[in-house]
């Protein structure tokens, strides 16, 4: 399978992130890409390229164009007030508050475009995050040429970034443009698997009014879990939307007995949609040992996981999302990547 893979990931490497009432060192790191291409390369699952540049306009297909902007200038807006370290949100417009006036300093329009304090702003972010969109959409486009499978090993990742807010580590909906991307070139329908540990809320919003796009998500629940807003088993989709949108929302503990079994009732509605093309939201932060979350697979689930994507015999589009335990990242997400290519 081919890899895409951008080394310009690096310039996105934000120093700390708001959790658990601390400014702590981000989860979401450079080392997390290298060490996924560093596996690759061990197993020598196949070639790994550098992205084309698509430039903007597949990007705003999916994202709004004051949003696109925003993160286009945030950087030098932020330093122009005389900050040198990174650019963090501090207010939202909650319930009561006036989301329709967009505020025209940087500190108000981090809180106007950001849905929390996990999404560091830093010198190089938005060149990283431009390639990251590059790399889903060279995948998308090897996909449309003919390709059974293409791994983007995208970094940051997308799926909470919504089509005017980003969050969650998340910055461009990676998966969504490339989905997009497919839709463009002609596909009829296109599935989102999105097997991160976390709900792909921004992928779900993108989509949840389209019948030609199917949004399927495993993740935990939203009662006890982040993003805490959304992936609800009940969103089914709304207007031409209704019946496209499937989440498992799952509790705390669950191991690969539960998943498994919600991974086949969501690899059966997408198998009865009968899509041209599949788009996975690979994330393996539903490790046992991932530092922030709270499920259970082991390094061997991921390839059962793999197979079973595999037997769907769709054009699979594998796009990099979460997987914070460092140490087995690369073998993980190449264990989905080897069991898609066994089944
Ligand atoms: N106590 C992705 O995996 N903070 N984003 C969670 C948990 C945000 C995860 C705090 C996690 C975002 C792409
Ligand atoms: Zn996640």
């Amino acid at each position: 399978m081919l890899t895409y893979y951008s080394d310009r990931h690096h310039l996105h490497h934000g120093k700390t992130e708001l959790i658990d009432g601390l400014m702590q060192p981000c989860f979401e790191m450079p080392q997390r890409a290298d060490n996924v291409l560093a596996r690759l390369q061990a197993v020598q699952l196949g070639e790994v390229h550098p992205p084309q540049a698509f430039g903007l306009v597949p990007v705003l297909r999916v994202h709004d164009a004051g949003f696109v902007q925003f993160l286009s200038s945030a950087w030098d807006e932020w330093t122009a007030t005389g900050r040198t370290h990174d650019a963090l949100p501090l207010v939202w417009p909650v319930r009561g508050l006036r989301a329709d006036r967009i505020p025209h300093d940087i500190d108000g329009k981090m809180g106007y475009y950001a849905m929390d304090a996990g999404v560091p702003i830093t010198a190089g972010t938005w060149t990283a995050v431009q390639d990251s969109a590059d790399v889903a959409l060279s995948g998308a486009h090897l996909l449309h040429g003919g390709a059974r499978g293409a791994f983007s090993l995208c970094r940051p990742p997308g799926h909470h970034a919504a089509a005017a807010f980003m969050g969650g580590y998340c910055y461009l909906n990676n998966a969504a443009i490339a989905a997009q991307y497919l839709c463009d070139q002609g596909a009829a329908r296109v599935a989102i698997l999105d097997v991160d540990y976390h709900h792909g809320n921004g992928t779900q919003s993108i989509f949840y009014r389209r019948a030609d796009v199917l949004f399927a998500s495993i993740h935990a629940d939203p009662r006890v879990e982040y993003p805490s807003f959304l992936g609800y088993a009940d969103e089914t989709g709304a207007d031409q939307g209704e019946g496209f949108n499937h989440n498992y929302p799952l509790p705390h503990g669950t191991g690969w007995d539960t998943y498994g079994a919600a991974l086949a009732d969501a690899i059966g509605k997408i198998a009865a949609f009968a899509p041209d093309a599949l788009v996975v939201s690979l994330g393996v932060d539903t490790f046992e040992k991932d530092p922030i979350s709270a499920f259970k697979l082991r390094q061997q689930d991921y390839l059962r996981m793999g197979e079973a994507i595999g037997r769907l015999r769709l054009p699979s589009l594998f796009v990099m999302e979460g997987g914070y335990a460092i140490d087995d990242i690369g073998i993980n997400a190449v264990n989905v990547l080897s069991g898609f290519e066994s089944a």
